[in-house]
């Protein structure tokens, strides 16, 4: 636990800053690298505690992992010569790392166990077991599998046709990679299609991978074949500064090489909606599109956030309600229950702790209401150990009238390590 008091008098954001690589794609990247035979290498890797607790997993593997900086080679003997790991792997705070392995494993040929933090072993994993099983999959687990710790014991799958109950990539992504080694063509179909990252990749990897609206799928035995990733910056990361430039009065914040995935973009559609001045610029069209997006204070306005926007800015939601708190009017988010089950129950969290800062918000059974502006003061904040809920106290604090505390900062180098470092770079004192 690393508690922190923040005191910004009349600050003022201006700069650039680049925000650290794709959470998604970094794991992704990790896993990929070590399904494939041969020599993998990243650019642009988060060195986030989450990622590289991925990378921990899959050297009890037998899998080579170099890390040097933000560059990373991977060196496979291929998912079928994984050696069977003499210990437990442990997913830390990652609900990715833990269901998306889930999916990996259960196609592999070893016996391993996977378990995580106090956060983890609370978070539903039948969603992606109940799945796997249908596929065929052995996995034994605490409460018949929904908790951790996980058994699992590597076989031949079966493909399944699967309609998804909750829009959810990690869920997708976990069948998938399964498919990769069951017999037949795997499919999963979604309502709304949640971020593609785990779809971009394997293409990337050579495989063939079938996509047509909600509907995603691809035939088993195909093995992946060893390539370069570049990661582009994290969306999610950036939106912490994109919400502090256009809250903190006569501000400019430049953030480059931000990931534009369309499945990841909602709070840019968000933002305008809002009355946010943004300008996308040097936009690049790679496996994963990128943009430079400059943010500058405004008068904002209240919106609505709901429906098929919410699987594309899932993880901004407490930022963005922090951002609701300075609009005009009333900002409703709904059809977000899926907060609930995060690294904490997010609804809970922005709602209690954006009241302390003086907030008026209130929780609804699957969102929150808030009416605003309002001005916010000093307070005694909790994060829960969510690097998101830390992240929005510290935002809040730039534009508190007064000492902000937040009780634990360490959990931000989950997903955003050097934090603290790019609030300093940006904030210029005008007293
Ligand atoms: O990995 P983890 O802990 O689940 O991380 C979170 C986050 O806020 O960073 C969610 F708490 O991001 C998830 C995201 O919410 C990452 C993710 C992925 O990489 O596939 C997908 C989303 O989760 P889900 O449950 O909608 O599939």
């Amino acid at each position: 636990m690393t508690e922190k008091t923040l005191h910004y008098l009349n600050c003022t954001l201006q700069g650039a800053v680049t925000v650290p690589g794709d959470k998604s794609v970094s794991h992704r990247s990790i896993m990929f690298g070590a399904m494939a035979t041969g020599t993998t290498t990243v650019e642009g890797f988060l060195l986030g505690e989450d990622c590289l607790d991925t990378i921990k997993c899959f050297r009890k593997l037998g899998v080579t992992i170099d890390v040097q900086g933000t560059n990373v080679t991977i060196t496979s003997p291929g998912i079928a010569a994984w050696q069977e790991p003499s210990e437990v792997l442990y997913t830390g705070n990652s609900g990715t790392t833990t269901r998306l392995m889930l999916g990996v494993l259960a196609g592999s040929k070893v016996h391993s166990i996977m378990t995580g933090d106090a956060s983890i072993a609370k978070r539903p994993m039948r969603r992606v077991v109940d799945p796997l099983r249908l596929m065929e999959a052995d996995i034994r687990g605490r409460a018949n599998g929904q908790f951790t710790p996980l058994a699992i014991q590597g076989k031949t799958l079966k493909a399944i046709d699967y309609k998804m109950p909750v829009a959810s990539a990690q869920v997708k992504s976990a069948i998938l990679l399964a498919g990769l080694h069951a017999e037949g063509t795997t499919i999963v179909r979604e309502d709304v299609v949640s971020r593609d990252h785990t779809e971009r990749m394997l293409r990337q990897f050579g495989v063939t991978v079938a996509t047509e609206g909600g509907v995603a799928s691809l035939a088993g035995g195909q093995t992946l074949t060893a390539t370069h990733v570049a990661v582009p910056g994290d969306i999610s990361s950036a939106a912490f500064f994109l919400v502090a430039g256009a809250i903190v009065p006569n501000s400019e914040v430049v953030l480059d090489n931000v990931g534009m995935n369309e499945t990841r973009d909602g709070i840019i559609d968000v933002l305008r909606a809002m009355n946010v001045n943004l300008r996308v610029s040097n936009e690049m069209n790679g496996a994963e599109p990128t943009a430079t997006l400059t943010v500058t204070s405004s008068t904002l306005q209240s919106t609505t956030i709901g429906g098929a926007l919410i699987p594309r800015l899932i993880d901004e939601i407490p930022i963005l309600a922090l951002l609701a708190t300075q609009a005009h009017g009333t900002t409703i988010i709904r059809d977000a229950e899926e907060l609930k089950v995060k690294e904490t129950d997010r609804i809970t969290a922005v709602v209690d702790e954006l009241t302390k800062l003086g907030a008026t918000i209130e929780a609804t059974n699957d969102g929150m209401v808030i009416t605003g502006p309002t001005p916010l003061h000093g307070a005694h904040l909790r994060s829960y150990g969510d690097h998101r809920i830390g992240m929005m106290g510290a935002i809040a604090a730039l534009i508190a009238d007064g000492e902000v505390t937040i009780d634990d900062t360490a959990c931000i180098a989950i997903s955003y390590p050097n934090f603290f470092e790019h609030i300093e770079q940006l904030t210029k004192s005008l007293s």
